[in-house]
């Protein structure tokens, strides 16, 4: 039995759920977090120290730090599909998931918020911009982030550049980001756990 700990309107939460949807995986979802509560009761901090969401429990076997619970999940359960099985087909995929959550996210967080002005707001979007440029040329010969197929690379790349592209405002031509954002909306889980779910 796969239960997930979290809430849908987490972007963390999200990358779990839009996997266990790609896998084809029964889940039941347990409301934890934001205003849910729940992550400081001592039996969830037994199984998540950090209180925070999501957290995964398959039979057992528990998993926090979303990316973790992603990789987790694709190599119990979608071995050839969402994981490569050759180590270095797989770190095609796998460098994207950690370079998305420490190097995408937090230049994407400032500019979600509001109050930042003048030189201040510029220098926040130059720097993200200078990132999103660099996963826009990535994507120029191919059409997921690993290569021709659909990978766990893509799985914490989604909410980000999803949120990316919703930004108001002028932003550089990054029609390879764009092209990849369509593809990533013709899948049904990435709607329902990503589009829908996600501000
Ligand atoms: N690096 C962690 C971050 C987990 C995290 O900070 N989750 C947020 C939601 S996106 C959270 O738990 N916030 C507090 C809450 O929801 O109560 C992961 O990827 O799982």
């Amino acid at each position: 039995m796969l239960t997930v700990y979290g809430r849908h309107n987490s972007s963390n939460v999200a990358k779990v759920l839009w996997t266990l949807d790609e896998l084809g995986l029964a889940y039941e979802l347990v409301k934890r977090g934001g205003n849910f509560g729940g992550t400081d009761d001592p039996v969830y901090r037994a199984m998540n120290p950090h209180g925070r969401v999501p957290t995964l429990d398959d039979d057992g076997v528990v998993v926090w730090e979303s990316n973790a619970v992603v990789r987790y999940l694709a190599a119990q359960y979608g071995a050839g599909l969402l994981w490569p099985e050759a180590p270095g087909e797989r770190a095609q995929a796998d460098r994207w998931m950690d370079w998305a959550s420490m190097m995408l996210a937090p230049v994407l967080a400032p500019l979600r918020k509001q109050g930042l002005t003048g030189d201040d707001l510029k220098a926040k979007r130059d720097s993200a911009f200078t990132q999103f440029a660099v996963l826009d040329h990535a994507l120029l010969d191919r059409p997921f982030i690993a290569g021709e197929h659909f990978s766990i690379g893509d799985i914490p790349l989604g909410p980000i550049v999803h949120r990316y592209v919703l930004l108001p405002g002028d932003k550089p031509d990054c029609a390879n980001l764009e092209r990849y954002h369509r593809q990533l909306m013709q899948r049904p889980a990435f709607i329902r756990h990503v589009a829908d779910a996600l501000s």
